[in-house]
């Protein structure tokens, strides 16, 4: 059964999109996981060059904000199921002045028209977490917000997200009159390693940004919410992991599963699309 779920990757600028492409193709590559590469995959450049510098013990340098490739991976399965996964990897920026400016880009709403899956990834620890509505009683901002604050006003990270869902589900014209079930959302809480935390990730999502969650659970069937640490620990550019690049990089990295459950395979979070996918 061939299935062609193209997958929307929906990520700023440094949530470890690229590190999190390269780790999944090793993995491919190695057949230390759920899934095979099951043909000829095309446009990996992006996802060779970072692999290189994990051999090495090293991380990649950052995508250059212009840039969008797609890199098609013909996949199947433990049961045989067969999918062609398009994994784009793109300068963040892409994604923020999406919102910034309000504007869709031809080529963005053709994916997101296309797209069977949406998996956003998110990396709470680089979020700024500062006061709003939503974490502040509302008198405090009529005290304390200056006259002039008007013109520098800026959405949190946790309304821009939102806005981001918002604006993707528009253009794809989905009616929110009832919870969607497609298409799915995956959301993937990113650099897990950093966040020093064993809480259970949809716990983590709905504790950090609340808003977030209580908007995805009331237009998302089931929203799944998946830790990821696809290198499980921070690299230098510069200065190499003597272990890493001794051991080889598929040796690292980890999925923690809403459950709690940790697994070194880090395409779980895509396999678990394949099962019930249609
Ligand atoms: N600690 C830690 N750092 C990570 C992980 N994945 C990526 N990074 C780092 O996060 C930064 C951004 O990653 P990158 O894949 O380039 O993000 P992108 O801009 O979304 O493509 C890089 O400096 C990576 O080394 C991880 O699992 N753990
Ligand atoms: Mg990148």
């Amino acid at each position: 059964m061939t299935s062609q779920r193209t997958i929307l990757l929906v990520g700023e600028s440094n949530a470890g999109k690229t590190h999190f492409g390269a780790q999944f193709l090793k993995r491919l590559m190695v057949k230390g996981c759920a899934l095979k590469m099951s043909g000829a995959p095309t446009n990996l450049e992006a996802f060779t060059t970072a692999l290189s510098c994990l051999t090495e013990g090293k991380s990649t340098d950052h995508t250059p904000a212009n840039v969008y490739v797609e890199s098609v991976w013909p996949i199947t399965d433990e049961a045989g199921r067969y999918a062609e996964l398009v994994w784009p990897d793109y300068g963040g920026e892409q994604v923020r002045n999406l919102v910034t400016q309000r504007r869709i880009p031809a080529a963005w709403r053709e994916r997101v028209l296309e797209a069977t899956d949406w998996v956003l990834l998110i990396r709470l620890h680089s979020l700024r977490s500062e006061d709003d509505l939503f974490s502040r009683p509302l008198q405090s901002f009529a005290a304390a917000a200056p006259q002039d604050e008007q013109s520098g006003y800026e959405p949190s990270d946790q309304a821009r997200t939102v806005e981001l869902l918002q604006m993707l589900l528009y253009l794809a014209h989905f009616h929110l009159d009832r919870p969607l079930r497609k298409p799915r959302l995956t959301i993937v809480l990113s650099c897990w390693d950093e966040l020093e935390t064993t809480e259970l990730p949809p716990d983590l999502l709905a504790s950090q940004l609340p808003m977030l969650w209580s908007f995805v659970r009331s237009n998302w069937v089931s929203p799944i919410v998946i830790g990821l640490s696809a290198l499980e620990r921070a690299l230098s550019k510069t200065d190499p992991d003597l272990e890493y690049a001794a051991r080889g990089p598929e040796e690292f990295g980890y999925v923690v599963l809403p459950d709690g459950v940790k697994n070194t395979d880090i395409t779980l979070p895509i396999q678990r699309l394949m099962v019930d996918g249609t």
